[in-house]
């Protein structure tokens, strides 16, 4: 499956993007109502992670089947995908970061949602009337997109992917040094309190999924119409 994909610009409604998920789609659902989005012509972009620790993972398959919902994929699909797969995972620290769900599917269960986040690109861009906006989980490991947009297409690269799914680098050591090719990069992974731009990277995941609120911004605009 693709590890990048490339979105046209919307021309009938809004773009909307939210931080990760994590099995809270009943709230995110919610927060979709507030912002009178409409599935008509409207779009959702998640940036992984739809999975794990809240009430309603299982719903992730009825999220990506809808026409309107794009997502990438996060470290925990990829921990999903990896365990069915036979990869190592480290069972403790995936059942203690809410694996526990998937542990308990039947293997044939488990398939259907392994086949679905095979599906999801590492890396995705999207065009808006102002220029290029992309998004990937946790962190872009080269300054240039065209440099990773070209890596992601020619090769795997456990260790590019690894950077994308799983670095917390750039918001630990506050770099704003900006990712070139792009108006914007949207990522979740790590919880802020509120967004964090650093540079034009956008961090979203302001923990809708824990005790904070889903962000949802509007990728033409680059504005938050709830926060
Ligand atoms: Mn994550």
């Amino acid at each position: 499956m693709a590890r990048f994909r490339q979105l046209a610009a919307n021309d009938k409604g809004r773009d909307l993007a939210v931080g990760d998920i994590h099995g809270h789609f009943q709230r995110l659902q919610a927060a979709l109502e507030q912002a009178a989005f409409d599935p008509e012509v409207d779009r959702l972009f998640s940036v992984g992670d739809l999975v794990d620790r809240g009430p309603a993972s299982e719903e992730a398959l009825n999220w990506l089947a809808q026409p309107w919902f794009h997502a990438v994929q996060g470290n925990h699909e990829a921990l999903a995908i990896s365990h069915y797969r036979g990869g190592r995972v480290d069972l403790d620290m995936y059942r203690a970061a809410g694996g526990g769900w998937f542990l308990d599917l039947p293997k044939a269960e488990q398939a259907r949602f392994v086949e679905q986040f095979e599906r999801l690109p590492v890396a995705l861009e999207v065009q808006t009337a102002h220029g290029l906006v992309g998004m990937l989980h946790a962190d872009s490991p080269f300054a240039d997109w065209a440099e990773l947009r070209a890596c992601l297409q020619t090769r795997d690269d456990p260790a590019v992917r690894e950077v994308c799914q799983w670095s917390r680098r750039r918001l630990k050591s506050g770099d704003s040094q900006p990712i070139q090719g792009l108006r914007a990069l949207l990522v979740g992974h790590t919880p802020v309190l509120t967004h964090k731009v650093l540079g034009n990277v956008w961090h979203l995941d302001t923990g809708g999924w824990s005790s904070g609120f889903f962000s949802l911004l509007d990728i033409g605009t680059l504005t938050l119409i709830n926060e």
